[in-house]
């Protein structure tokens, strides 16, 4: 799986520009789903493709601010295949949760080797990368060392016996900020791909993402000879999609609009699978399928029933891709999206296989059926022309079948980030994440600069606070750093941290400049077990603002 590759970035699906041959090679050998549907962002497509369930019923309901966690009590795809002996890895872009409890390792994933957040900020020497909990110094670039590590792992399994294997390789290539590697003497393959893109007349931005893309081709074409190596090509099912639609611009195959959107740009991905002798090559399946279907999918191929107690909202696709066709498979797919809350009004579609129908409005506009659209996908994929006034009964249909979908996905289910656990055994200092606080006061405000760099800033009157709601597993003193940046002018303002009846007060010390963050150790409080709320608020500041607070760490002391 790749991440923001759109529909229309591959060879295979029109694209003339760009050289994908590997992807390519995996339709011409395999089968094309033509209609295959990711969520319009990251994080819910993932949770859908783990659970086979739509995101929403999975408690995950954002990208960022800790509402990008998949709920505890969710199964995923790696537990129901390590039940039936399979040996399972994951390798790249997780985005389903970073707090113990909710790493890849601890659901299902015998191995982990990725980063948890949607992006990260490096990717030459990546930064925030862990294999199984810890963090890795890694060295080298991203897409190659996912695809080095997926290969160890099949490789090693290979070699170790028997025992079949689930590798999710999840690129966070073609994903902003766009970069490749380049300028150092020794490693010029970014800077000879961007060079390709730019002299085919592609703008910079453009050329970035094709040349993204074209590195994590190159890429799956080593691990598809690994498995000829191996002798496993014959007996290994591939899959080959994106995580959403497309954010590249410069040919959209008369797609209309990108990522984050429900229009078609903004959910349908590229979907390549192959099983040689199994799969008939070079088909086409025309029928509207689905990222929740992998899990069903997967369990049969497997032999390993679908959990029996919940809703699984996707269907096996097993007879569609063995018959190499098929025009109907889901009745229904729906889709929505809102940034900070799950919303049934505002950015929703729900479509059959002829026809759609969606609400797409921006932040600062006002969701109502005058914003409805209605389209014939089978006349015009291009969704150019309006036929809600001409077919009244099928927007009534659509839409009643939606909000019963809405309601029932979302039936007492609570939106909000999990609280964070602190002190869980054998752990190290927890990191407690600005973005994931709730905050208050006329100043303060929270800015995000990537998942490194984001702060709360511009608070400065007493009272300014953010809170944090932790559980707390064991109780006992903790020592607190605190991360951040005070220009010089501003420092000698105090912060106080406090839990419950336990506080401490920190002097704010002056850092080179207000973006330059240091560690400073804050002194000690006391965790009581349980649900605890951890406030920073301002006494007081005398300056422009307290601070930039970039983190908060909590170590329990023994
Ligand atoms: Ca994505």
């Amino acid at each position: 799986m790749t991440d923001d590759q759109g529909y229309w970035d591959t060879g295979a699906t029109g694209n003339p520009h760009i050289d994908t041959p590997n992807m390519d090679g995996l339709a011409k050998a395999g089968v094309q789903l033509k209609r295959y549907y990711a969520a319009p962002v990251c994080a819910p497509t993932r949770a859908g493709v783990m659970t086979g369930r739509y995101y929403l019923r999975t408690g995950l309901y954002n990208t960022r601010f800790g509402g990008d966690t998949m709920g505890k009590d969710e199964v995923t795809v790696a537990q129901l295949l390590k039940q039936a002996g399979y040996r399972t890895g994951m390798f790249g872009k997780w985005h389903l949760g970073k707090y113990p409890g909710y790493q890849p390792q601890e659901r299902g994933f015998d191995e982990f080797f990725g980063h948890y957040h949607g992006h990260i900020e490096r990717y030459e020497f990546p930064d925030q990368v862990y294999h199984n909990g810890k963090p890795v110094e890694a060295r080298g670039y991203v897409s190659d060392l996912f695809t080095d590590a997926s290969i160890d792992f099949i490789e090693a399994t290979a070699k170790g016996g028997a025992d079949p294997f689930f590798c999710a390789l999840m690129y966070n290539a073609p994903h902003s900020p766009w970069l490749l590697d380049t300028s150092h003497f020794d490693q010029p393959e970014g800077d000879k791909l961007l060079e390709k893109y730019l002299k085919r007349g592609l703008p910079m931005r453009e050329a970035r993402i094709y040349a993204l893309v074209d590195r994590v081709d190159l890429n799956i074409g080593r691990l598809l000879k690994k498995l000829d190596e191996l002798g496993l090509a014959e007996n290994t099912l591939v899959v080959f999609t994106s995580d959403n639609g497309g954010v590249s611009k410069f040919f959209k195959a008369g797609l209309k609009s990108n990522k984050a959107s429900v229009y078609e740009g903004g959910v349908r991905a590229p979907c390549f699978v192959r099983w040689p002798g199994v799969i008939p090559a070079g088909s086409v399946i025309e029928g509207q399928t689905s990222h929740v279907d992998w899990l069903p999918t997967f369990c049969e191929l497997a032999g390993v029933d679908v959990p029996a107690d919940r809703t699984i909202d996707g269907k096996s696709l097993v007879p569609l891709l063995k018959a190499g066709k098929g025009a109907t498979h889901h009745e229904y797919v729906y889709h929505t999206w809102d940034r900070y809350f799950p919303n049934p009004d505002k950015r929703w579609s729900i479509s059959d296989q002829r026809w759609k129908l969606l609400c797409q409005v921006g932040d600062e506009g006002t969701p109502s059926p005058s914003n409805w659209k209605l389209f014939d996908l089978e006349a015009d994929p291009g969704e150019e022309t309006d036929l809600k006034r001409d077919h009244q009964e099928i927007v009534e249909r659509l839409r009643g079948e939606f909000e019963r979908w809405f309601g029932d996905a979302t039936e007492g289910i609570t939106y909000a980030p999990i609280r964070i656990p602190v002190g869980e055994p054998g752990e190290g200092a927890v990191e407690i994440a600005p973005s994931w606080a709730k905050w208050e006061g006329d100043h303060i405000n929270y800015t995000f600069d990537g998942y490194d760099w984001d702060t709360i800033d511009g608070w400065k009157s007493p009272g300014e606070k953010a809170t944090w709601k932790l559980n707390v597993i064991e109780p006992g003193r903790y020592a607190v750093t605190l991360s951040y940046g005070c220009r010089p002018l501003d420092a000698g303002g105090v912060l106080r941290v406090s839990a419950g009846s336990s506080m401490l007060e920190h002097t704010v010390n002056a850092t080179i400049t207000a973006d330059q963050f240091e560690r400073f150790s804050a002194g000690e409080i006391d965790l009581e077990k349980g649900e605890v709320e951890l406030t920073a608020e301002v006494v007081s500041a005398p300056g422009r603002e307290l601070m930039r607070l970039n983190g908060i760490a909590l170590k329990r002391l023994k």
